[in-house]
């Protein structure tokens, strides 16, 4: 079994960005050293920090796949080793700073309103998020998505993403914000992750469970063997898998839902 899961409204409480309603299923993850590995629209720093209060010490997807962190000497000890640091990123795609340009250039033709992460500080994001302004300052630390908050029309979003799409840029939709990317998605790095983890120990089974709550998580659940679709903390419907093999709908928003979702594949593994 390996485990990939989003943060925000799903291991995360929508609001507070807390995990405790979920800390029984956790306990049981880490006393059978399954693999839990966060894959999040969240910056490194960010989930770094979110590792350290998880207490997990595993690789981890970062901005919506657009990037893969490898703890130093995870899957072989050499690995790394000419590095100083403690991890090492993989980033896939256009830098933040490409994003920015294609967005300057497209300013330039065609003023649309919207507000994104660049251009607000640590203080407006904290207000929209309710993350403190420390989170805040994390999160503007980015590499490769730009998240925005669209206030023009819906024709215009739509004239919008078709002028990135033209630039080999691509949308996707995240609780609160668009996001811009390369074309790069959380799918696309789970089954990059998945491939080290089956490359370094061929023997076992990696049975796939993936958990998510927002249209930016469909690539990695309809890559999982078993997909968890979590129920939004807002008023959204659900997200809908028509063609998966193996779909659980929580009952339960956020960590409460995520909890849920692992106490039925705990008792169906026979895991205690
Ligand atoms: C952004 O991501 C969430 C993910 O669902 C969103 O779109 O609402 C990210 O930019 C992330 O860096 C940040 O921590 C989060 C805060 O709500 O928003
Ligand atoms: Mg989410
Ligand atoms: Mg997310």
């Amino acid at each position: 079994l390996i485990i990939f899961t989003d943060l925000d409204a799903t291991l995360l409480d929508h609001k507070h960005y807390d995990f405790t309603a979920a800390q029984h299923a956790l306990n049981t993850i880490a006393r059978h050293q399954i693999p839990l590995i966060l894959n999040t629209s969240k910056t490194v720093a960010e989930t770094h920090e979110i590792r350290k209060k998880l207490n997990i010490h595993h690789p981890f997807i970062i901005e919506n796949g657009s990037g893969v962190c490898y703890p130093a000497g995870y899957f072989s000890p050499e690995q790394h080793a000419n590095t100083n640091n403690d991890w090492k990123v993989l980033s896939f795609g256009l830098s933040y700073q490409d994003i920015q340009n294609i967005l300057t250039k497209i300013n330039q033709i065609q003023r649309y309103k919207y507000q994104n992460f660049n251009q607000l500080n640590p203080e407006q994001i904290a207000k929209i998020t309710g993350l403190t302004i420390d989170q805040a300052c994390l999160a503007k630390q980015r590499n490769g998505t730009e998240p925005f908050l669209w206030e023009d029309t819906p024709e215009n979003l739509t004239t919008f993403i078709q002028l990135l799409e033209n630039d080999h840029l691509h949308v996707t939709q995240g609780g609160r914000f668009y996001h811009i990317s390369s074309p790069c998605d959380k799918g696309k790095a789970m089954l990059q992750l998945l491939r080290d983890f089956q490359r370094a120990y061929p023997h076992n089974d990696w049975l796939t469970v993936a958990l998510g709550d927002s249209p930016n998580d469909y690539p990695m659940l309809e890559n999982a063997d078993i997909a968890v679709v979590i129920k939004p903390s807002t008023e959204k419907p659900p997200l809908s898998l028509t063609n998966h093999p193996r779909v659980i709908y929580t009952t339960k928003p956020g960590p409460e839902g995520w909890q849920q979702a692992m106490e039925q594949l705990f008792n169906e593994f026979a895991l205690d």
